[in-house]
């Protein structure tokens, strides 16, 4: 549940984050700082260095990808659950993807939208958008048994 200034928060910056930058960064930083993940992209090519990381245009346009459809629960709030459902069961049946990476990049995303918004990330936007990846990654979450 949430209060109207969550979604207020969680709205306002939503409307100017750019799902390209931020989505590139937030990935790529993922993969730098737990390499282990790159388990998952084999088919991005080389990512043994962290220039090759930040980069490379398959993270980019993946982080784009994961990073749009955050928005989708970013302006969809009283749904998440539902609308994240089947995007759990591929995570989880197909793609075998443990459900902790969903935190991580949740924090991750944090600092990514911190460090861009600067004196615009409050610290009750900040409460709003913590409340947001977590939920988040829960939805993402819901599918595994
Ligand atoms: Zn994910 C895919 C979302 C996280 C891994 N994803 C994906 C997609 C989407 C997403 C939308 C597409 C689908 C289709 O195609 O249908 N993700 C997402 C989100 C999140 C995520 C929203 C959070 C926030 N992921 C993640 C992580 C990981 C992943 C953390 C790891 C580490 N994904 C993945 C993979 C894939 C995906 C591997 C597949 C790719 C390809 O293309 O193949």
């Amino acid at each position: 549940n949430w209060t109207d200034g969550e979604k207020q928060h969680i709205t306002s910056l939503w409307a100017k984050v750019d799902v390209t930058k931020c989505g590139g960064k937030a990935l790529g930083r993922l993969l730098i700082v737990y390499p282990w993940t790159q388990r998952f992209f084999t088919k991005f090519g080389d990512m043994s260095n962290s220039g090759n990381v930040i980069g490379n245009g398959n993270v980019v346009n993946h982080g784009r990808r994961v990073l749009t459809s955050f928005g989708d629960a970013a302006t969809n709030l009283d749904n998440i659950k539902k609308s994240f459902a089947s995007l759990s069961k591929l995570h989880c049946k197909k793609l075998h993807v443990d459900p902790k990476n969903f935190r991580l990049l949740g924090d991750i995303l944090m600092v990514v939208l911190a460090s861009h918004f600067g004196k615009d990330f409050t610290p009750a936007c900040q409460a709003a958008w913590q409340k947001l990846v977590c939920v988040v990654a829960h939805a993402l979450a819901h599918e595994y048994h």
